[in-house]
């Protein structure tokens, strides 16, 4: 019997669904229970809509299901952050500041908040990009992750919240859509792929950023949860390298499977985003403190994509 009582903010959204799954397995699916702002057809039990921004609502849950550990993965992503700066800013912030706050009143025990490579900024060393660096994100995505990242050392320092977060790069899944990021580009590329055997990448066919396939992420995120609190050193935002790819050499990848297949370029808003974002990433550090190591490179990635995604 797992004596942890799990809740996950936002679980229907694309990290939250495979999230979900996993965490149900291994915690059984009655200590997990689900939230978001809407209901899905077909939704698995135990769920509640909520809002975190709606801070006694939300601890209204936390103590009818006697939480333990909060998974907070509600948020707006890059580009839709841009539409809606001050929105945005308000999910969040707040959001993570009503989890915070439950953890050092004592209600909850650990705390995950996902950060992202947008943390990074045009001053940033591209390459193999440092734990500790240059900070300078000029994205409202980006400046409210590491106002984020700055809060959730700070609580941890101050008042011993067990809280832990990893610096995701673009996720890749086949199991739900992403919604509103800067990367997506590489989760429609394979649906289009299948589908009409071409893509008009947002992109351009060089910029280079750092992704990661879905169940990579998901370990990393269940490995850094289950780590012993002395071996989470940082406290901030662990750094995590996958793959790192351009759209080139996805489309590359891809036509290894489906030859015909093509790709054109019509840049976008999104593009100045990625510019300001490393293209790989060094996690040296999450290696050394909890053991991070990925499994799936570019064409592991594409062919399990392509396979679950053409059944
Ligand atoms: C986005 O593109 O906004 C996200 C991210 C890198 O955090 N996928």
């Amino acid at each position: 019997m797992s004596t942890e009582r799990i809740l996950i903010i936002g679980s229907n959204g694309q990290i939250g669904l495979e999230l979900a799954e996993n965490l149900r397995l291994k915690y059984g699916s009655e200590n997990v229970v689900c939230s978001d702002v809407r209901k899905m057809e077909n939704q698995i039990e135990p769920f509640e809509i909520v809002d975190v921004l709606d801070k006694d609502a939300l601890s209204g849950i936390v103590k009818k299901y006697e939480i333990t550990q909060v998974y907070l993965l509600a948020a707006l992503l890059s580009a839709t952050a841009e539409k809606n700066p001050k929105f945005a800013w308000d999910l969040n912030m707040n959001g993570l500041f009503h989890v915070l706050d439950m953890a050092k009143e004592g209600i909850i025990k650990k705390i995950y908040w996902p950060s992202s490579i947008a943390v990074f900024g045009p001053t940033t060393p591209r390459l193999n990009t440092p734990q500790y660096t240059v900070m300078e994100p000029n994205t409202i995505y980006g400046i409210s992750k590491q106002a984020g990242e700055r809060y959730c050392e700070y609580y941890h320092q101050k008042y011993g919240v067990d809280v832990r977060s990893i610096r995701y790069p673009g996720l890749i899944g086949w199991k739900s859509a992403p919604g509103g990021g800067t990367t997506d580009y590489a989760v429609h590329i394979y649906h289009e792929a299948l589908k009409s055997k071409s893509y008009e990448c947002f992109l351009s066919a060089n910029t280079a950023l750092p992704m990661m396939y879905m169940p990579d992420a998901i370990r990393a995120t269940i490995e850094l949860m289950e780590a012993p609190a002395e071996n989470v050193k940082i406290r901030s935002s662990y750094n995590l390298g996958g793959i790192s790819f351009n759209p080139e050499e996805i489309a590359a990848s891809i036509r290894k499977y489906i030859p015909e297949f093509t790709i054109s370029y019509n840049p976008d808003f999104r593009q100045a985003i990625a510019d300001s974002w490393p293209q790989s990433i060094d996690d040296s550090e999450a290696r050394k403190d909890w053991g991070w190591n990925p499994a799936y490179d570019l064409d592991g990635m594409t062919k399990v994509m392509l396979e679950n995604l053409s059944k």
